[in-house]
């Protein structure tokens, strides 16, 4: 098992190279036991992800490695108009990021409304480790970070600052998920020993309130996990994920006995239900992974795909998420 700093080093390092895997080098060095190791990730974001992710789980890394792993790469990637680096800022033009992770054993670690730190996700993972407590926000979750070695850096990209600028001239907002397929990344993973974990990353709804706060960073709503079930993480319209603790309410449906892709969709047919005033425009996907290395999601509306990884020879692939209605 890589130590802490071995581990940021190796993520430092292979991270960029990974964005484009080559399927061959995706093996499986540990012992394989029923589907496992396997990963998913949400979104075209998810291939890079995963690729990261399966470097670690390959090795017989766990899945707390994996998820932050993975999520690191969309994380840094300026391109990715909708998490860490280059995301779209608020309203007032700051990006900020909400993230959290959690494993197999109930430990989870949060941040939200944090600026100028381009991995919430590892700020989130020390906050389960390094701290009493569950999640860190705005000025404390920075200055934690800040004492945590994390550097200080301008986040907001010329591209989407410049994309903001034109927001304001009309300053409407409306949000719309799905735009050019990547948004906020969701990973879960199953090791090799049996251990469970997920991540969840986000910029948050572009030209959201100053202070908004969605689902992304809140453990029960983004991304729940439980060891001896499965995990669950969510995208879309935060504020229909929390209103209904979507991921924990998937949990839940496996803990009934539902597969994962049965407990997504019963979970978005309740948002349905629940918002079907609000319906118009409204994005929500969850995606499920249980303890057996089953997986599967569900979304409101089509367009919403995500990245599997595991021990077959189909390697890391994308794939679309069944939805109840069309656009
Ligand atoms: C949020 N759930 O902040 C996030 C946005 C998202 O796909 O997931 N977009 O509401």
């Amino acid at each position: 098992m890589r130590s802490r700093r071995e581990f940021l080093k190796f993520s430092a390092l292979t991270s960029a190279a990974l964005l484009t895997p080559q399927l061959s080098t995706l093996t499986f060095a540990g012992k394989r036991k029923g589907n496992k190791p396997v990963m998913i990730s949400t979104w075209n974001h998810g291939f890079g992800a995963n690729a990261a992710g399966w470097e670690i789980l390959g090795e017989g890394g766990t899945a707390l490695d994996a998820v932050e792993a993975g999520v690191r790469v969309p994380e840094a990637d300026p391109n990715e108009r909708s998490v860490g680096y280059g995301g779209l800022p608020d309203r007032e033009g700051k990006v900020t990021l909400d993230a959290c992770i959690m494993n197999h054993a109930y430990e989870c670690g949060a941040v939200a409304f944090l600026q100028d730190i381009k991995h919430p996700i590892s700020v989130a993972r020390l906050v389960m480790e390094k701290t009493p407590h569950a999640m860190i926000v705005g000025k404390g979750a920075k200055q934690f970070a800040l004492a945590n070695g994390f550097k200080e850096e301008n986040l907001l990209t010329e591209k989407s600052e410049a994309d903001w600028k034109e927001w304001l001239k009309k300053s409407e907002y409306k949000p719309v998920i799905n735009i050019e397929n990547h948004d906020t990344i969701g990973a879960l993973a199953l090791d090799a020993e049996g251990n469970l974990a997920g991540a969840c990353t986000t910029s948050g709804a572009a030209y959201k309130m100053h202070g908004r706060v969605g689902d992304s960073p809140l453990i029960g709503a983004g991304l729940f996990v439980d060891g001896e079930i499965g995990g669950a993480c969510a995208t879309g319209l935060g504020e229909a994920v929390i209103r209904t603790a979507g991921s924990a309410m998937v949990v839940e449906q496996m803990r009934n006995g539902k597969s994962p892709a049965e407990a997504c969709e019963i979970v978005v047919k309740r948002i349905i239900k629940t918002h079907k005033n609000k319906l118009e425009d409204l994005q929500v996907g969850f995606l499920a992974l249980n303890k057996d290395g089953e997986y599967g999601g569900y979304s409101i509306r089509s367009g919403f795909n995500f990245a599997v990884v595991d021990n077959t020879d189909k390697g890391n692939r994308m794939e679309d998420a069944p939805f109840k209605m069309e656009w």
